[in-house]
């Protein structure tokens, strides 16, 4: 595909959805504790104030009590200039995430496909950068689901690579985010995978994994608080960051990039 240049991180538009009362029953790998739901919603609002704060106009949906993990809308669709493709989340008590999001969907797009077959797909496996999207297999995203997906992207002209996410990742970008202009954030496993070809890495600093999942805005990156040694590599590398708190969404393995979905709309 061509090289878009920004097609990664310059973006006018972002879904999030306030999280629910029950997300203090999210799904997570290890307990470390409940999130409160309080806490959460206060910490979602700084987030949703970041995202303005770039540029982005935000849609916040109304919470979900029936989706525990509901607040992480980046899971059931992804979204391109083109349109939004509906996907189908890999676990069972999300899967229902897709339809109760399609009317946010059409009510920004005009074109909103459905993940086509039986395979699955969570957004927490898709990193777009500006000439490839990165899938990755994981817990979530199984072959048949990576292949339909790609398979839509070819119809709107997207090349995509299937990666293997590394075992005991939950999803592809738990590990790895775009900082945009051809620069990768990795875990150390992430940057020696061979993944990223040619392009430049900058390396999680040990004991820092978490600080891996961060969101390129427009001229700022998102970086959770906490993580000192990856959030002044960044700035090193030249970037103008932002901190937020994730301590709520931590606890159900969430980050930052699963808290919205952000796109570019065409006139802005
Ligand atoms: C889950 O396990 O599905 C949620 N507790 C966390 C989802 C995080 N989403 C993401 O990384 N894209």
């Amino acid at each position: 595909m061509a090289h878009r240049p920004g097609l990664s991180h310059r973006f006018t538009h972002a879904i999030a959805r306030t999280p629910s009362n029950s997300v203090s029953k999210g799904i997570r790998a290890v307990d470390s504790g409940d999130p409160d739901a309080e806490t959460f919603r206060r910490e979602h609002g700084l987030y949703v104030k970041a995202l303005q704060g770039a540029g982005l106009t935000v849609d916040v949906l109304p919470p979900l009590e029936a989706f525990p993990d509901s607040c992480f809308v980046e899971d059931p669709a992804f979204c391109l200039p083109e349109g939004a493709i509906r996907l189908r989340p890999g676990t069972q008590s999300r899967e229902a995430e897709g339809a109760a999001i399609r009317s946010a969907l059409e009510n920004r797009f005009d074109t909103v496909v459905d993940l086509p077959g039986q395979g699955c797909v969570d957004g927490g496996d898709i990193l777009m950068l500006d000439d490839v999207i990165l899938i990755g297999l994981s817990a979530r995203t199984n072959r048949a689901g990576a292949e339909a997906f790609a398979g839509v992207l070819a119809n709107w002209g997207y090349m995509a690579e299937v990666c293997e996410t590394p075992d005991g990742v939950l999803h592809f970008k738990t590990a790895c985010s775009t900082l945009g202009d051809d620069v990768i954030l990795a875990t150390r496993v992430m940057a020696e995978s061979g993944f990223f070809g040619d392009r430049k890495t900058v390396v999680v600093a040990d004991g820092e994994d978490y600080a891996a999942n961060v969101i390129r805005v427009n001229d700022a990156v998102l970086v959770p608080e906490g993580y000192p040694q990856t959030h002044a590599a960044i700035q090193a590398a030249g970037f103008k960051t932002v901190l937020l708190p994730t301590h709520e969404a931590r606890k159900i393995d969430g980050g930052l990039s699963c808290l919205s979905l952000r796109f570019a709309l065409p006139g802005g």
